[in-house]
């Protein structure tokens, strides 16, 4: 097969990073793959499908790649830069370095491209999850499990769930890195509630509270909990269910009640989730959620399950990761409820005389006991706000009319947005115009003073503002 030069040029400016995961990224051998690199390839992906043939490889790619008559090269070796461009993007590498046409073929020679296209390969029961999210041998881990059993065995947990539970768990090594990762990464409460309440959560929020409005009602007739409230709470959570994890629950809370830097904590998670089993509520492979163990629509980790959730839908099972939504939603109303909110109030308001202003000189709020009571779910303003902000989106109130102060680079949100339209109008992706400066936007400006020969800074400026609104 004859390659354009160009294109060659392109991938081979992309996979320079580290030709290894190129190849396990290209040949969709997952396993191989970085996390990272996985899921920005398979984020990137995804996006492109929806737009096959927009060339908005901007960093040091060109576009043959996409044009029409390269059709083949579309069809078989686009997944591939997808997947490579989200990989670069995760490392923030692009420079020209050229790898030679006999490595190139090498590197096409180990394609398969089975796992890119379509979208990302994921597959059902979680053998879609990166390789460090799948269990790994661990001889420690299994000698924990060992002795871990007996205690369960002495707390009435039977040798059928033991040995149902146990039986595809394991030792998740990528649990035990992000438990080790957490940042406490602060965003301002600017860009907290830009994305709490974001247009698309607040679009959805609308959606489902419409589908699922009946329910609501009955769920805030029993519990007095406010239904935006609940719904807010389940956007934030899960996105309305579209996000709710697909890690095996027992593989998780095992692995960090092993690793131990909070291992009663979690091993008191893990009796949880074998009492949740043993009660029939969800055979072990079921169980699902985030790498931390919390579940279903409104993530709730095992230990809060045992203590809140509800049967709201009658069926017998307390179903928190279904289709319906009820139950885990009545289960937060039930913690909430139990957790002291007062029937009937709202969680506060913004007011601009209020004594409640989490953000020097933002705005300002005036807060109720619920407000606390939402504290209780999630200790952060930040979370509170974001909940009771969104509930009054949801119920079709305006944005906060309250500005917010410059952020560090002297920008307001309306600033920023203008910046990343302009880097947009120059042909570089930043994602949504939202005025956040995430990685892609930090990405697009350092791409933008590359292809310029401006100083590399990534940060926006002035200067970058004025050059970009020409
Ligand atoms: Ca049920």
């Amino acid at each position: 097969m004859e390659w354009d030069s160009e294109i060659v040029l392109s991938m081979t400016s992309l996979s320079h990073a580290n030709e290894i995961h190129m190849i396990s990224l290209v040949s969709g051998a997952r396993e191989r793959a970085p996390d990272a690199a996985w899921a920005a390839g398979r984020k990137y992906s995804e996006r492109c499908n929806d737009e096959p043939g927009q060339a908005r490889l901007t960093r040091g790619l060109s576009s043959p790649l996409f044009s029409p008559k390269s059709n083949a090269l579309r069809k078989y070796l686009g997944p591939v830069v997808r997947c490579a461009l989200g990989f670069c993007q995760s490392r923030r590498e692009y420079s020209m370095t050229q790898v030679s046409r006999r490595q190139f073929g090498i590197l096409l020679s180990a394609t398969s491209l089975t796992a890119c296209s379509g979208g990302g390969g994921t597959s059902a029961g979680g053998s879609g999850l990166p390789r460090d999210l799948r269990p790994q041998p661990n001889a420690s881990y299994d000698a924990w499990v060992r002795v871990f059993r007996t205690r369960a065995r002495s707390r009435g947990i039977s040798d059928r769930i033991l040995n149902q539970a146990f039986r595809d768990a394991g030792y998740l090594p990528g649990v035990v890195t992000r438990d080790r990762n957490q940042t406490e990464f602060k965003r301002t409460l600017e860009d907290y509630l830009s994305i709490a309440a974001s247009d698309k959560r607040i679009a959805d929020g609308r959606r489902a509270f419409a589908r699922h409005r009946r329910t609501l009602e009955a769920i805030e007739a029993r519990f007095g909990v406010d239904k935006y409230i609940l719904t807010a709470v389940w956007g934030l959570e899960s996105f309305y269910g579209t996000r709710m994890g697909e890690i095996p629950v027992i593989s998780a809370v095992s692995t960090l009640a092993w690793e131990g830097r909070r291992g009663r904590f979690f091993e008191a998670q893990l009796m949880d989730a074998l009492r949740i089993i043993q009660a029939g509520d969800i055979p072990a492979p079921r169980m699902v959620g985030s790498w931390a163990g919390a579940m279903g629509h409104t993530q709730y980790i095992p230990s809060t399950y045992t203590a809140y959730a509800v049967d709201f839908d009658g069926d017998g099972r307390r179903n928190i990761w279904g289709a319906n939504p009820a139950d885990a939603i009545a289960g937060t109303a039930n913690y909430l409820a139990r957790r002291g909110w007062t029937r009937g109030l709202s969680w506060g308001r913004e007011d601009p005389g209020g004594a409640f202003q989490p953000q020097p000189s933002g705005p300002r709020f005036t807060v109720t006991s619920n407000f606390r009571v939402i504290k209780r779910y999630n200790n952060s303003n930040s979370y509170a706000l974001g909940v009771g902000h969104l509930a009054d989106r949801i119920r079709g109130a305006g944005p906060l009319r309250q500005g917010f102060p410059p952020d560090r680079y002297g920008f307001t949100k309306e600033d920023r947005i203008a910046l990343q339209r302009g880097l947009i109008r120059a042909g570089f992706d930043v994602g949504d115009a939202d005025g956040i400066i995430g990685t892609k936007t930090t990405a697009a400006i350092e791409a933008f003073q590359r292809t310029r020969g401006f100083p590399v800074t990534g940060e926006p400026s002035r200067g970058l503002l004025n050059r970009l609104a020409i």
